[in-house]
């Protein structure tokens, strides 16, 4: 078979001379032939396909190493191996679309709503605070909205506690939002550390507030992925098939003696070092939380609370509320009278939240 000269190809090709040059340095398509005085590239017309076909691929955006492959393979095989790179382009833009929606989101402070992103659930919830009978202040700061749960309880005294509590809830109000599933733990991890140098930062501003802290217990979800953040001794349970299950471990000194077999759990209630925190968010100090992903049901409950319930109201009565009061609204008033009944020697925060199936359009029936 005759060769063509690198102008003559160039010209068949639709390519420049440059670029055919380039693809030889990229090893993409090789001349048949290189003079060995003059260095002219030489090439048969029968690799005059291949030429447009990495011209093609190269306008798509594929890799070099996968233009290599694609274009010296099998027409069938070459099908399949574009067929499986295109799948992979647009799977990595939907997830880059559903991370840009976030952030503009979460800069622009709105919501921003993406139809067919929207998870098959949705969630009910109801938040109730309460100072309590015997506390000056409420130290707990909680909040509740459609994708985040979040319950505070501060630490550090006068208004110390109450500063650190509703900073920690600032710093995660923004994630409020549609949150990619795959963010998640990247965002509610972000959140904490931004909420701990906030804290650092009053503290500067201001050292009386020395010491300052707070728990954190916090759920974000995005469709049925839900992220758990935990740190302190508030909790989150799961009501599941009839069932309450403690899904954070406390972090407290008498939780570590128990786990450590050093005391049983008869003996909590009477311990001396009973309220003594081993981790919490706080200004200086070791703030890492637990970061949990777990999948959400349909038909789960969830309750957050602040310890002003699980110091004072029995585990049983707790549960016996969640699984017998269907209302959100009324199940959390029920847990706060609880403790309150109780003699409510610290402030009490409870939210619970039901995991529904969504709302889908009636069709109307025949
Ligand atoms: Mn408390």
């Amino acid at each position: 078979m005759a060769l063509m000269s690198s102008g003559e190809f160039a010209r068949a090709s639709g390519l420049s001379r440059k670029a055919l040059r380039l693809y030889d340095e990229l090893n993409l398509l090789r001349p048949a032939e290189v003079d060995p005085v003059s260095q002219y590239r030489r090439y048969l017309p029968t690799q005059l396909e291949q030429a447009r076909l990495v011209a093609w691929l190269r306008r798509l955006g594929m890799p070099l190493a996968k233009i290599r492959e694609v274009s010296t393979a099998p027409r069938a095989s070459a099908a399949a191996l574009l067929t499986a790179y295109w799948d992979q382009v647009e799977a990595e833009t939907s997830a880059r679309r559903e991370l840009a929606a976030f952030l503009i989101g979460y800069l622009s402070g709105r919501d921003i709503q993406m139809q067919e992103t929207q998870g098959p659930l949705a969630i009910r919830y109801a938040v109730q605070t309460d100072i309590g009978l015997r506390r000056e202040d409420n130290e707990d700061a909680a909040y509740a909205g459609a994708r985040l749960l979040a319950v505070a309880d501060g630490m550090g005294g006068h208004a110390a506690g109450e500063l650190a509590s509703a900073a920690v809830i600032e710093a995660l109000r923004p994630l409020d939002t549609q949150v990619p599933a795959g963010e998640l733990l990247n965002a509610l991890d972000h959140a904490v550390r931004l909420a701990a140098r906030k804290l650092s930062s009053m503290v500067q501003s201001d050292p009386a507030l020395s010491g300052m802290g707070t728990t954190l217990t916090a759920l974000l979800w995005s469709g049925s992925q839900l992220a758990l953040v935990h740190i302190g001794d508030s909790r989150a349970y799961l009501v599941r098939s009839g069932e309450v299950f403690q899904i954070t471990n406390d972090h407290t000194m008498v939780q570590s003696l128990l786990d450590d077999g050093k005391i049983t759990a008869a003996e909590v209630a009477s311990h001396p070092q009973r309220s003594l925190i081993l981790r919490a968010l706080v200004a200086q100090g070791n703030c890492e939380p637990d970061l949990e992903l777990r999948e959400a049901q349909p038909g789960d409950r969830y309750l957050l609370s602040s310890d002003g319930l699980h110091e004072v109201v029995p585990a049983a009565a707790i549960a016996d509320v969640l699984l017998s009061v269907a209302d959100p609204d009324r199940a959390a008033k029920d847990l706060v009278a609880l403790a309150i009944a109780e003699g409510a020697p610290d402030n009490v925060t409870c939210i619970v939240a039901d995991v529904v199936a969504q709302q889908v359009p009636a069709v109307a029936a025949v």
